[in-house]
């Protein structure tokens, strides 16, 4: 009896729904078309919303380092703050452009006036001029430029896409550019994209090893490496190039995971034989394994060697596990890449297999840098030979540069018999508004104030104004020996990030971001020193 009331009971709510839903679908079919659109829409954006707030948490607050001269570096001498002005409105040219043709796409193509990108970024719009350039168009005060370029992040910037991009080039340009637009202005925005990435690259370090994949797809979090790369190896610049900004991501989220994840490559590395003390390029992340034995400190190498020499730095000079790991490795890189050539150049050669490649890439340049930033701190009182081999090595890319007729540095330059820092092949001989060379001069600058570097800046700025400028943005240049450029038809992002950063610094007091406060990550975005002394990240996240 109770079993036949139950069913009756059922049956009269199934037929209750049933009439609703046929009265609900009648009142639908009365209205408009545009009715039910709207409907729709308002339906979605309330799953948007939703979306939005849940990803949008607020991060846990915590103490924000002590941010000294984030503007100023106003020159007292006229010729250095002309100087200063013809930068930014270098800067305004090439952003105002990209403003006008590419807005949104991930850079610009000054010709063709049209979006570019290329599979570094995926498939989508990312934005990467605007994320990149935001924080140079910060200290150079074009705030109406930073707030429009913040907009437009608030906005669009999404990373829930199914599109596989590089986890080192995202990680340099989109976090290290998102975490200093943070730190300059204090915006919550800046942080909370940081994050929202950070948390999209994490499955690229679900390999055997925990060493990351090259790629990873943003929707999917299925990594894999680069064909082209050794024995299916992930690259040493590229998995050795996180450690700055995981480090600021778990200062800023309390949340231990990407600290842990920088430090667990370390440790590997650290248990890794080196043929030679040399760290070869290539390491296979499911072995284990190094690939190729090819050491260099231009590309494939380059950035790894400067974030252990930052990781140092960013402690606040306290992390000596990375400072030891730094005097290691140049050492070795010292003993058996670096040469003097029979015209008294010093330069840093190629490590393939045991044999010396008498070959620097332009890359290699920022080593100049480096070692100046390195000096002090060095071994047995090496402070001065470090900033002598810094100055050395600035020399000779000033005559990679000089040596060519529109005094702008080629890819790659060699040194073997008659032929010095030239470039021989002629797929080596463009030049596609690379950064590394200001950046030497910027850092030898700051340390000697040795007026040859400021000058060898300026002659670089107006080659770069001569041979690059159209009147759609500026573009690489196909052929630095020729006194008739080609274009490439390129402005890269780096371009707005680094190149004209590192000039307008050079032409600044030295006020404006003190190295003493502020490290640069490899994509030039400044980020501050942490004073961990009583927040330390290796294990207490209940300290914040
Ligand atoms: C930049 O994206 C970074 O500096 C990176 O470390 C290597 N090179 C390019 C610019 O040349």
């Amino acid at each position: 009896m109770q079993k036949r009331e139950e069913e009756e009971r059922l049956r009269n709510k199934i037929r209750a729904d049933h009439e609703k839903a046929l009265e609900e679908a009648k009142e639908k079919l009365r209205k408009s078309r545009e009715e039910i659109r709207a409907e729709i829409q308002t339906e979605k954006n309330k799953v948007v919303q939703e979306m939005k707030i849940k990803e949008n948490k607020p991060l846990p607050p915590v103490p924000i380092p002590n941010l000294v001269g984030i503007s100023g570096g106003d020159p007292e001498d006229n010729d250095v703050r002309e100087k200063r002005e013809k930068i930014k409105e270098m800067m305004k040219h090439a952003w105002d452009n990209y403003r006008t043709y590419g807005w949104g796409h991930n850079e610009l193509r000054p010709i063709a006036r049209k979006g570019h990108s290329t599979n570094i970024f995926g498939s989508s719009q990312m934005g990467a001029t605007i994320v990149d350039a935001l924080d140079t168009l910060y200290i150079m005060g074009l705030h109406a430029e930073f707030l429009d370029g913040q907009r437009w992040i608030e906005e669009n910037l999404d990373f829930s896409v199914n599109s596989e991009v590089s986890v080192f080039e995202v990680n340099i340009r989109f976090i290290g550019g998102l975490l200093a637009a943070y730190y300059l202005s204090g915006e919550e925005i800046f942080k909370i994209k940081a994050v929202q990435l950070a948390e999209k690259l994490l499955p690229a370090f679900n390999t055997p090893t925990g060493i990351p994949w090259a790629m990873v797809n943003l929707k999917s979090g299925v990594g894999r490496n680069w064909g082209w790369a050794s024995a299916g190896s992930s690259i040493l610049a590229e998995f050795g190039t996180l450690h700055m900004e995981f480090v600021h991501l778990s200062y800023l989220t309390g949340d231990l995971i990407y600290y842990k994840k920088v430090m667990h490559i370390r440790k590997l590395l650290q248990k890794m034989d080196r043929p030679n003390g040399l760290y070869p390029n290539y390491l296979n992340p499911r072995t284990g394994r190094w690939g190729q034995y090819h050491t260099s400190v231009g590309g494939l190498g380059d950035s790894f060697y400067e974030y252990l020499l930052k990781a140092w730095l960013m402690s606040d000079k306290t992390d000596h596990e990375a400072r030891k790991m730094y005097d290691d490795a140049i050492e070795a890189i010292e003993k058996h890449l670096i040469k003097k050539s029979r015209g008294g150049l010093i330069f840093i050669g190629e490590w393939k297999n045991g044999h010396l490649e008498k070959k620097m890439g332009h890359l290699a340049c920022f080593a100049g840098g480096m070692f100046a930033l390195g000096a002090d701190g060095s071994r047995t009182d090496k402070a001065g030979h470090y900033l002598e081999l810094g100055a050395e090595i600035a020399r000779t890319c000033h005559e990679s540069y000089d040596r060519t007729a529109l005094k702008l540095g080629p890819e790659s330059f060699k040194f073997d018999g008659a032929v010095e820092a030239v470039a021989v092949r002629q797929a080596e001989k463009y030049y596609i508004l690379r950064p590394e060379v200001i950046e030497t001069y910027w850092y030898l600058w700051r340390f000697t104030h040795d007026p040859r570097y400021r000058q060898w800046g300026w002659e670089a700025a107006l080659a770069i104004e001569k041979y690059c400028r159209v009147s759609g943005g500026f573009s690489g240049v196909k052929d630095v020996y020729s006194s008739t450029p080609t274009h490439d038809d390129v402005q890269q992002s780096f371009f707005l990030a680094e190149t004209l950063k590192y000039l307008y610094l050079l032409f600044s007091g030295d006020d404006l971001l003190p190295l003493d406060h502020w490290v640069f990550n490899t994509e030039a975005h400044p980020l501050p020193v942490l004073h961990l002394a009583n927040t330390t990240l290796s294990g207490n996240p209940a300290v914040r």
